[in-house]
């Protein structure tokens, strides 16, 4: 079965919600998790189901997305896997970029059909969950459906967020219901007890869709319907079979700051929803990066990745990237430091030093709290950010600021003695 599937990545539009992280990479380019970036999530999954043939869809491409692309998933010469990266492509007869989903996919077409296969698995970039699709591709086959949608109950706070759905005793969907805003209560379904429990009512559409191959050319040619959610799915429903997949696992979105932060610093508790060490863990690239030296540090409930160098005197529920370099006597609590893709030599280091500039990662004696620093940032020393709260949503320029949470840009300088 895995041989019959090829899948493809929603790596993402414009990425404006996940901004300033995504102001100079492609979202599935944004690191998560002190070492992984967005893509080696719905990679991972796929790569643990057995399929190995993986198209990702992007707005536009960067240097990091293709180098870690390329540097991550190598795949045996004998095998015909590949994880293969789609931009958004001007060509004669399509001089624009992917206007929603369902035209992302419909624009990539043409490099799917060279391959042979039978289902397409379509997949958000932006979520955080692990999923056996194997599953979901049997369920898909065993009840001859022509679509199947990935669903999850959710509360009703959440339902204007989402595809609501309703479904009939055979799972088959019979209504669709793109983020309704107002009046949806007649749209709750019978759930679960456990699922009750939680006021979980509402069917949501995880945004991940199985089509059988003829179905989806069917329902994507001879238009130009740029959405699944908003177009083609509340159409499909009333002319296809739609099997709805329900999923009860943990699954979050992690398509804006503030979920994006709390999905990273969710990871640090004692048994996270998302499990990092377990037998689907997600694959990235192998840095051969030395291993963190720290010292006089109290570490509480922290992720700390490899080749830190960590001097600070406590760090409490935050994540710490790869080659972050932390000074002496700094408190960090709440935090996704992101790291560095380089070290600065002791000579650089010394110059920044004698000019009275800051090094690269965080200097000595600074406060950081609620924040995400992005990569090769130069925080000097005495540096307080949001040490009070209250600061007010924006774009400072070094820094944005949103719904409490302030992110410092990749390659951000703050002077020492800064107070944001
Ligand atoms: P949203 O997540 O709001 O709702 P959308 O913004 O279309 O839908 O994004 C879906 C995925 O596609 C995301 O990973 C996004 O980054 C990516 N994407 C968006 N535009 C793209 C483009 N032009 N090119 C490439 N990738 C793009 C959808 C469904 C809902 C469902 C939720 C579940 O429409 O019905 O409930 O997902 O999260
Ligand atoms: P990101 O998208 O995470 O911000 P970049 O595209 O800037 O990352 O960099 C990704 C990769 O590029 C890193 O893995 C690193 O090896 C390399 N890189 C970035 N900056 C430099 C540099 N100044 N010198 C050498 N390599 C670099």
């Amino acid at each position: 079965m895995t041989s019959k599937v090829i899948s493809i990545v929603l790596g993402g539009g414009q990425g404006t919600r996940l901004f300033p992280l995504t102001a100079t990479r492609s979202k599935p380019a944004v690191p998560i998790a002190g070492k992984y970036r967005l893509v080696d999530i719905p990679i991972s999954n796929c790569l643990h189901a057995g399929f190995e043939r993986i198209f990702v869809l992007t707005q536009f491409n960067s240097a990091s997305l293709n180098k870690h692309i390329k540097n991550t998933y190598h795949f045996s010469s004998f095998s015909d896997a590949f994880v293969d990266i789609l931009a958004a492509e001007q060509t004669p007869s399509n001089v624009g970029w992917f206007q929603g989903t369902a035209d992302a996919v419909r624009q990539s077409l043409h490099h799917l059909s060279v391959h042979d296969f039978e289902y397409v698995l379509i997949l958000s970039g932006d979520q955080l969950y692990q999923m056996d699709f194997r599953d979901m591709v049997d369920k898909h086959i065993e009840s001859k459906a022509e679509i199947s949608i990935a669903t999850i109950p959710v509360h009703a706070n959440d339902v204007p967020g989402f595809g609501i759905l309703k479904t009939n005793e055979e799972s088959l969907i019979t209504d669709f219901i793109e983020k309704p805003k107002s009046n949806f209560e007649s749209w709750a379904s019978e759930v679960s007890d456990d699922m009750a429990a939680k006021g979980r009512y509402y069917l949501a559409s995880m945004g991940i869709y199985i089509f059988n191959r003829k179905t989806l050319y069917e329902l994507l040619q001879g238009n130009d319907y740029p959405d699944f959610g908003k177009e083609i799915m509340p159409q499909s429903i009333k002319t296809h079979r739609v099997l709805s997949y329900q999923y009860e696992g943990y699954w979050t979105d992690i398509g804006t700051i503030p979920s994006f932060f709390e999905a990273n610093l969710g990871l640090t508790d004692d048994i996270p929803q998302f499990n990092l060490f377990g037998k689907h863990h997600i694959f990235t690239r192998t840095r051969m990066l030395p291993p963190s030296k720290i010292s006089g540090t109290q570490l509480t409930q922290s992720i700390v990745a490899d080749g830190c160098i960590v001097n600070a005197s406590c760090i409490k529920r935050s994540i710490i990237g790869v080659r972050s370099r932390i000074g002496f006597d700094t408190e960090i609590d709440s935090c996704y430091v992101m790291g560095s893709d380089t070290y600065q030599t002791l000579e650089q280091i010394e110059d920044a030093k004698a000019s009275n500039a800051p090094v690269m990662g965080i200097g000595d004696r600074c406060c950081i709290k609620n924040a995400i620093i992005d990569k090769n940032a130069y925080i000097g020393n005495d540096v307080r950010i949001n040490c009070e709260g209250n600061l007010e949503n924006g774009d400072y320029g070094a820094y944005t600021v949103q719904d409490g949470i302030v992110v410092v840009k990749k390659r951000a300088v703050i002077p020492h003695g800064t107070v944001i």
